[in-house]
């Protein structure tokens, strides 16, 4: 079996790992059964970009941490891939803030990053790059002479044809894409938006449903939805956590039932139209008063960029005033909670939560829908209110759909989930938890990797299949 070799924006801890997500999990447990190395910035604000990679070797598996320049994490990180490729990504070309040094610092960056990997790399190994932030590795790699098989995953979603063509660079970046042999989406709706880009704008030629071939080279195009650790989560929505515990019975205790969000604060996750349906909610319905409460926590994330720190007060007014509206003495609607909170306290919350509320305005997939389905007791389940517009819902249709710019249809929902019966709740989390333990983050890894394996080989030279 071929080594693996992975790529992500920063290299995963892969001694302790505990403290990450099923996904890193996932990718770490694959490498050490193959072998391999993984690969990415040390997560250090202060290196020198292009000096030596810390390079460990744990195990069968070696792990090279690549340094950064803080001008070049300010240009290529939180510019390039956070305030162009991001919002450009997320639908929202108004928050796409262009500047040709973040650019050139982007395009600079992939190239260190493939010189410094190549001199790591063997003829036979397979490599699965990670994120839009590493479009252009492939071709740098390329370039240097790599015919390795190369995949890509793209985490967050791919535009439709027409919103790309008006961004910056479009060209550039579908040219890089093209270099991979492999390009993994989440849903089916990514898929199609490529495909119509290169269908429209580009020479490639389709060959079947999911090959492309441009200047001899073929590249499949596929759809990977992403999984969670489904097992592992639900065993740890189970432990008992006693302060999370003591919440969840002063809640019985009182009759209050609780509204659930989590995510990172970002301004594709939809917080304020789901801030402002709760408001709705309660407002409509008086008899709702201190028996419901919501729950939202919300990490902080690249705050460095204007449009987080906008989103950030735009909630902290919001919540204050659903609170100074609503609010008794022994009532506070909606609590927020702007910081991480462990997945060990999360996991049994999303478990004494009876709806998890999850509309971001456009999401690649959203592991927190998973996530909450997870979590929940199958004889007595919770509702998953979810936005049409996360990947998720292409999978989870069981769940309440929902339009998160429509305010009061998500009010209506919340309210439908707060009454729903017994038995419609234990059919639909019977359906939705199926899906999510069968699809997990083993089978899209497994998935991902036997379609890579199989894909056209990444030298120029050879004839397309
Ligand atoms: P994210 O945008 O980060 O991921 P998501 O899929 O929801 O979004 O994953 C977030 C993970 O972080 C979840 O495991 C969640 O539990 C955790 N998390 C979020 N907020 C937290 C908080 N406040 N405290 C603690 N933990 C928190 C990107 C894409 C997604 C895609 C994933 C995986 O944007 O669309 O699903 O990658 O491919």
């Amino acid at each position: 079996m071929s080594r693996l070799v992975i790529v992500s924006n920063r290299v995963a801890d892969l001694k302790t790992g505990t403290q990450s997500g099923g996904l890193a999990v996932a990718l770490a447990d694959a490498l050490k059964e193959r072998g391999g190395i993984w690969f990415g910035w040390d997560g250090a604000d202060d290196g020198v970009t292009g000096a030596a990679p810390q390079v460990e070797t744990i195990g069968n598996v070696v792990r090279i941490a690549a340094p950064l320049s803080a001008e070049d994490l300010a240009n290529y990180y939180l510019g390039y891939a956070n305030s162009v490729l991001w919002p450009m990504f997320h639908y929202r070309l108004d928050l796409v803030d262009y500047r040709p040094e973040f650019s050139e610092s982007y395009w600079r960056v992939n190239e260190t990053f493939a010189r410094q990997l190549n001199g790591f790399l063997r003829p036979d190994d397979i490599v699965w790059i990670h994120d839009y932030h590493l479009i252009p590795l492939a071709s740098c790699l390329r370039t240097m002479g790599c015919k390795q098989k190369i995949g890509f995953f793209l985490h967050i979603p791919f535009p439709p044809s027409d919103l790309f063509s008006a961004a910056p660079e479009h060209t550039r970046l579908v040219e890089a894409l093209l270099q991979f042999d492999l390009i993994g989406f989440q849903t089916q709706t990514d898929v199609n938006n490529l495909k119509h880009y290169l269908t429209e704008s580009t020479g490639a030629v389709q060959h079947g449903d999911n090959e492309f071939v441009v200047d001899g080279r073929s590249v499949l195009i596929d759809r990977f939805p992403i999984g969670i650790d489904a097992a592992s989560f639900a065993e740890m929505a189970t432990d008992s956590n006693d302060e999370v515990e003591m919440d969840l019975m002063r809640l019985k205790v009182l009759g209050r039932r609780q509204i659930i969000g989590v995510d990172r604060l970002d301004y594709s996750k939809g917080l304020p139209e789901r801030f402002k349906a709760f408001g709705r909610l309660v407002e409509q319905h008086p008899e709702l008063s201190k028996k419901v409460s919501f729950l939202q926590v919300a990490s902080p994330t690249r705050e460095a960029v204007d449009a987080y720190a906008d989103i950030r007060t735009e909630l902290e007014t919001l919540a204050g005033s659903i609170n100074g509206k609503f609010a008794d003495f022994n009532w506070t609607p909606l609590r927020y909670i702007n910081r991480a909170v462990a997945r060990e306290i999360l996991a049994p919350l999303f478990r004494g939560s009876q709806v998890g509320f999850v509309t971001p305005l456009r999401d690649g997939m959203n592991l927190v829908a998973k996530e909450y389905i997870a979590a929940q007791r199958p004889n007595d389940p919770g509702v998953l209110v979810l936005s049409q517009f996360a990947g998720a819902a292409e999978e989870l249709t069981e769940a309440l759909i929902v339009n998160p710019y429509d305010i009061d249809e998500m009010a209506r929902q919340l309210h439908r989930a707060l009454v729903m019966p017994l038995e419609e709740r234990r059919e639909r989390h019977s359906a939705l938890r199926r899906k999510v333990f069968q699809d997990d983050a083993r089978s899209w890894l497994n998935n991902f990797m036997a379609v890579l394996e199989q894909a056209g080989g990444g030298s120029n030279d050879e004839p397309a299949r």
